[in-house]
């Protein structure tokens, strides 16, 4: 008898329980796309199309299709690299500006069809397709609106062209999770052997509403991105930063592709914002978006591709890293390198959620079902709020033990609305609290970084919102340091300055040729190299003793006492890499203040985005008077064009208070560029 009365009562006391209601949403909200979309948070970018082979970021559009010629594409090792990576799918330049179209459409000639890949007869876009699904990847399409090479660009058959070819990729590749329109349209081209300027609105020619409306007939699924959305929008920049407060409500009704104020005033979002419309990140690994062999030592490092991260899934936005596949039709080894660090640098700092073990406390919970326990576990779908009443809470998590972190990560329940608008981070120190840090919108996540701090007993207080508080999830991580050198740079005076890597790391360094370690010199402040030296410095970790990769450089000369002679070719002695001096005679002269014995110079090109004036032979003299000169190296810089990289040059000891590098042949025949010379005196 006992046996069954007891589960029953239990049972009826269960009912019995007022069953509390949810709370009220605050619009806007995410449809059920974007809720699943959300969840990506990470995927790929491939620009792979003809400007690949004509080594350009936009192609004019009269490029020839004969000239798409990979001589080992494979985009199976593309999907392995973003799985492996930890992206959760990939999209791929169907077409770009210049118009070319990696699938044989039956709309144009300007395709693959005509080109010299499988003889005509392969289709990229049914590949990449197949492979992401290999590799359990979403695929998702770019087709650029603007198109230099059709005829009809700027009439009305163009659209008519467009919907044709969106209706052959959305119909034949299987399930596209994201379509890419791209903003930037309209200007000169070859349209068709017309090579003629081509403006069209772009807020009334492409017929959005019933583009859009295609694609929804075709791929339900999929989110439409473009500046304003209607899905998801751009964030405003190509760094892959979103901002401190990032909402993904936006007056959409504002906004469109293309239009020329939407970085400054509508990429962050706004509070109160009509239609939900997130915030994707994009970024390309190098700096342009497409191949350039030139760009081979410019992959971004781990700290930088770290900076991205942590300011745009950290920020409420998604992110899009793009991979420019190289002319073999691969992503570069240097590339895969740096995503395949950098994604398990991101598992690493979040492998252990501290507070998922920890005992958490609300200041009030709105009943059963909401507890605060529910922001330690790992379901999106449970979730901590209070009663109605007022916009602000705290969860306090208890460690029991002195607990040492320095990420906090937050997510709000976005099924009902964003809400919070600011928050503190506080540790309890002796019966009172002390403020670690603090932020204001959280959205789909927002972590936080900060210095180590260690608390048994901390406190989130959510200090101002929409409404009340609905929190997914509260994650405390001790994320380990980036055991990187520290980052060199130098001061026209011969100051150098050491940076740390990473928050809470000391650095030492030698100048005697000896290794470093920690019981080196430790570096404090800015110090002066005035002379030919070598530093050698480390990153250490006080807490654990571990110690970085040593950064080794031969310093030589300050360039304190040097005078251009020409007031912009200081531009080329100013210790920085990312000015430059462009000489009209081919000529820099710099006087160095006193004569000295050199052995040898250093040549930096020009770090440019788009770069011009490589000097490929070049011809050094010096002088003791300025008058009369001498010839001491001549020569070639043979692989500078592809690998600009700084140049050294060695020759006999020579005396010289003025120095003079001159340009006998530019690469691309434009006046010679110099992005920084140095002399080596030992
Ligand atoms: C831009 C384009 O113009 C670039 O070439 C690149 O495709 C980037 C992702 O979007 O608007």
């Amino acid at each position: 008898m006992k046996k069954i009365l007891w589960p029953a009562l239990l049972l009826i006391l269960t009912f019995c329980q007022e069953k509390v209601a949810p709370p009220s949403p605050v619009l806007p909200i995410p449809d059920a796309k974007q809720i699943a979309w959300q969840e990506l948070e990470y995927y790929g970018f491939v620009h792979f199309n003809m400007n690949t082979f004509s080594d350009r970021e936009w192609g004019f559009g009269d490029e020839k299709p004969e000239m798409f010629d990979p001589s080992d594409l494979q985009p199976r090792q593309w999907a392995k690299v973003a799985s492996e990576a930890g992206m959760k799918g990939l999209i791929i330049t169907a077409k770009h500006h210049d118009g070319f179209v990696l699938w044989p459409s039956a709309y144009t000639e300007h395709s693959v069809k005509n080109s010299p890949w499988k003889d005509g007869k392969g289709d990229l876009i049914k590949e990449l397709a197949e492979a992401c699904k290999e590799y359990g990847l979403k695929f998702g399409i770019y087709y650029s609106p603007w198109d230099r090479n059709h005829p009809d660009y700027g009439k009305p058959a163009y659209i008519t062209y467009m919907r044709n070819q969106l209706t052959e990729l959305l119909s034949n590749y299987g399930d596209i999770f994201e379509v890419w329109f791209d903003g930037a349209n309209g200007g000169d081209g070859y349209y068709g052997g017309a090579n003629e300027a081509r403006k069209v609105d772009k807020l009334t020619y492409y017929d959005w509403p019933n583009m859009y409306k295609l694609v929804r007939e075709l791929q339900p699924g999929a989110m439409l991105f473009s500046d304003g959305g209607p899905d998801v929008r751009w964030v405003g920049n190509e760094h892959g930063f979103a901002y401190e407060s990032t909402w993904s409500n936006l007056m959409r009704d504002s906004v469109y592709a293309g239009m020329p104020e939407y970085p400054e005033k509508y990429a962050t979002g706004q509070e109160n914002g009509t239609h939900w419309v997130p915030a994707e990140a994009d970024v390309s690994i190098r700096p342009g978006w497409y191949y350039h062999k030139y760009e081979d030592h410019k992959v971004r490092t781990l700290p930088q591709l770290l900076e991205i991260y942590y300011k745009s899934i950290g920020r409420n936005a998604s992110l899009l890293i793009n991979f420019p596949v190289d002319t073999r039709g691969l992503i570069h080894e240097n590339d895969v390198e740096a995503i395949m660090k950098f994604g398990e640098k991101v598992k690493e700092d979040f492998a252990v959620n501290l507070a998922a073990q920890a005992v958490a406390s609300a200041n009030a919970d709105r009943g059963r079902g909401y507890e605060v326990e529910n922001v330690l576990d790992e379901d999106y779908e449970t979730y901590w709020t209070t009663p109605d009443a007022g916009k602000t809470g705290e969860i306090t998590i208890d460690f029991g033990t002195e607990t040492t972190f320095n990420r906090l990560l937050i997510q709000e329940y976005t099924p009902l609305g964003q809400r919070v608008k600011s928050f503190v981070l506080e540790k309890e120190v002796n019966g009172n609290w002390e403020k670690i840090a603090e932020g204001t919108t959280v959205g789909h996540k927002r972590i936080l970084r900060f210095a180590d701090a260690a608390a048994s007993k901390i406190r989130v207080k959510f200090t101002d919102g929409k409404d009340i508080p609905v929190i997914s999830k509260v994650g405390i991580y001790n994320a380990p340091k980036l055991m990187l050198p520290p980052s060199y740079s130098r001061a026209t005076t011969g100051e150098v300055t050491l940076n740390s890597p990473d928050e809470g790391l000391e650095v030492f360094y030698t100048l005697d040729g000896s290794e470093a370690s920690s019981e080196s010199q430790k570096y404090l402040k800015p110090f002066l190299i005035d002379n030919a030296r070598t530093l050698q410095a480390i990153s250490v970790d006080p807490a654990s003793g571990k110690k970085s990769e040593a950064l080794r450089i031969d310093v030589d000369l300050s360039k304190a006492k040097w005078i251009g002679t020409l007031k912009q070719s200081m531009k080329a002695i100013d210790e920085n890499a990312g000015s430059y001096f462009t000489s009209e005679d081919n000529t820099l002269t710099v006087d160095l203040g006193e004569s000295v014995s050199l052995k040898g110079f250093t040549y930096l090109p020009m770090q440019g985005r788009y770069p011009s004036g490589f000097i490929t032979n070049y011809v050094f003299e010096v002088s003791q008077n300025g008058k009369s000169w001498s010839k001491v190296s001549a020569g070639e810089f043979s692989n500078i064009v592809n690998s600009p990289v700084e140049q050294t040059i060695r020759f006999d000891e020579v005396k010289a208070k003025f120095i003079r590098l001159k340009a006998s042949k530019t690469a691309d025949g434009n006046p010679a560029t110099f992005a920084e010379i140095g002399v080596l005196t030992r």
